[in-house]
């Protein structure tokens, strides 16, 4: 399977429940994206069907923070992949046997593994061992980590133990984060859902949004 490369830098959060809304930004803004991630929200809503029908255009992220036992691990992964997913979110905090169920389930797929989360209460305890799971990506020889965008002296930090991966980083702008600071502090790509989908113009907002990224790459 062919590797999700973040050449723009950016990857489109559809959160979009909407099926006709979601669709419409998909159609307006997708070839501007490097992936679009798909969450719970629009999977509860719309089914998993749409994971294959956005996949037959655009590079699927899916994105289920698989967390569980390696063998359920596994089987999510490959039931993902089965219907079109180019790229996991999976959490690390369950250890090191429940990732590599996911690498081994997603045959090729490219993994992606939460480090710390971007809302403030990551700081009451996943700050603490933050650190260790980026570790433990580089280790596994995954494609690369999630870093908040809301800290970004975290992702600098962070890019300091994984050297060679990537940084996806969410956060940007509803969340409060700035796209520029997170892709000078180290990230390859950042992950916006709001800021495009609740926009009055989302195509405008994404090349606002690819304009900042550029900027923060020194293009
Ligand atoms: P907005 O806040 O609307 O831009 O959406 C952010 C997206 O990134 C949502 O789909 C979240 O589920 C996701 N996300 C975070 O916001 N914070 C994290 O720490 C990790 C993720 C993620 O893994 O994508």
């Amino acid at each position: 399977m062919k590797k999700i490369r973040f050449e723009r830098g950016l990857i489109l959060a559809l959160d979009e429940t909407d099926r006709r809304k979601a669709m419409d930004i998909v159609n307006s803004v997708g070839k501007y994206v490097d992936a679009i991630k798909l969450n719970w929200p629009i999977i509860l809503a719309q089914g998993p069907q749409i994971i294959t029908e956005i996949s037959n255009h655009f590079k699927v992220i899916c994105d289920f923070k698989i967390s569980d036992v390696p063998h359920t691990n596994s089987m999510i992964a490959a039931q993902s992949v089965k219907l079109g997913a180019s790229g996991l979110i999976v959490h690390g905090f369950p250890g090191r046997d429940s990732v590599e169920a996911c690498i081994s389930g997603s045959h090729g797929a490219s993994i992606y593994l939460v480090t710390e989360m971007s809302n403030p209460g990551a700081s009451e305890i996943n700050v603490e061992f933050a650190d260790r799971i980026a570790e433990m990506a580089v280790q596994l020889g995954v494609d690369g980590i999630v870093a908040p965008a809301t800290r970004p002296d975290r992702i600098r930090h962070l890019r300091g133990i994984v050297k060679g991966i990537s940084i996806l980083s969410p956060g940007v702008g509803a969340q409060g984060g700035s796209a520029k600071s997170a892709i000078e502090n180290g990230a390859d790509a950042l992950i916006v859902g709001r800021t495009i989908y609740e926009a009055h113009d989302p195509l405008e907002a994404v090349s606002n949004l690819l304009a900042e990224i550029k900027s923060g790459r020194g293009e």
